[in-house]
């Protein structure tokens, strides 16, 4: 299987995340990309290319204009105004208040973001912007080479990421950006797979009002998980597009058993939906000993995990979304992929 991958990724960089009260070294640090490139050659998994540039087209396809000229300017705007650390939001419009956009760049981040965890440092929006060449020069490649898997080696990750929202690690949504370009190149359906522990709000919230696009995601319940106020299951879509989101929240301690009965079910809505590709937003942060979340999947769960994929025998674009057990996760995403090559 062909990896796309480019070292830019190392361009976000942040110092701080703002965790349980503290700011600390971020969970999304540029050492998750490295190991699971080490893992990527260490198992001959195939040939590593990089990146070509696509140009701002496909974001804005996607990405609201304002937004995407804020995550360009906000590390700039954020050092001219004497500030000494990077750019946390602390403000937004929450219930009741204004929705205007504000001039300061303190009201920007917070208009702009979803959550406070993601800080904006020097070189973000570089990383970001080649994080999403790489996803689209592996849905490229799947296009073009008719092959029957391609991983792109995203970082930062995407899915938290909306029309006008950043956070949870998230700027631009890497893995919608892939399902459009499918879109604008002639296959007229798409699904994306979401298997990252976490909900991707982002996805389904830029696919939420359209029918060609069906969203399926297997994820820690709002509950008791971030994102905390999105993927629940009666969250099913609207207007055309009611019907083409799926969700399964799972409860804390959720073992592979459960999950994978849920992934099954799953299916059974992927093969009505009968599209020619499948996005598989791919996180590894179900895995038992991930800092931040709480499913009990083992690393050999994940090759089963690319075992049960490969027999709908549809074409998979995978896109890397989380997954912060630094030690494992080059394992743990080599083994999906593994499993799904046979
Ligand atoms: N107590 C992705 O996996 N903070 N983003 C969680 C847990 C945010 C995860 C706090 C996690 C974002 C792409
Ligand atoms: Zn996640």
């Amino acid at each position: 299987m062909i990896t796309v991958y480019s070292d830019k990724h190392r361009l976000r960089n942040s110092k701080t995340e703002l965790y349980g009260g503290q700011l600390v070294e971020p969970y999304e640090r540029p050492s998750r990309a490295e190991i699971v490139l080490e893992r990527v050659k260490k198992e001959k998994l195939g040939e590593i290319v990089k990146p070509r540039d696509f140009g701002i087209a496909p974001v804005h396809a996607l990405h609201d204009v304002g937004f995407v000229e804020f995550l360009q300017n906000a590390w700039e705007e954020w050092l001219m105004t004497g500030y000494k650390g990077e750019a946390i939001a602390t403000c937004w419009p929450a219930r009741r208040m204004s929705n205007r956009i504000p001039e300061f760049i303190e009201g920007k981040v917070g208009y702009y973001s979803m959550s406070s965890e993601t800080s904006i440092s020097k070189g973000t929006w570089e990383a970001a912007y080649v994080s999403k060449d790489v996803a689209l020069t592996g849905a490229e490649i799947l296009l073009k080479k008719e092959n029957k898997g391609v991983f792109s080696l995203c970082r930062p990750p995407g899915h938290h990421a909306s029309f006008d929202l950043f956070g949870g690690y998230c700027f631009l949504n890497n893995a919608a950006i892939s399902a459009q370009w499918f879109i604008d190149n002639g296959i007229d359906k798409v699904c994306i797979l979401d298997i990252d522990f976490h909900h991707g709000n982002g996805t389904q919230d830029i696919f939420y009002e359209r029918e060609d696009v069906l969203y399926i995601s297997l994820h820690g319940h709002p509950r008791n998980a971030f994102p905390h106020f999105s993927g629940y299951e009666d969250e099913t879509g609207y207007n055309a597009g009611e019907g083409t989101t799926y969700n399964w929240p799972m409860i804390p301690g959720t073992q592979f058993g459960r999950w994978s009965e849920n992934l099954k079910e799953s299916f059974e809505k992927i093969k009505k939906f009968d599209s020619k590709i499948i996005v598989v937003s791919l996180g590894v942060d179900t895995f038992e000993n991930d800092p931040i979340s709480f499913f009990k999947l083992k690393s050999d769960n994940f090759i089963s995990i690319g075992e049960l994929i490969a027999e709908l025998e549809i074409p998979c674009h995978f896109v890397m979304e989380g997954g912060y057990d630094i030690d494992e996760i080059g394992l743990n995403v080599v083994n999906v992929l593994q499993g799904f090559e046979g």
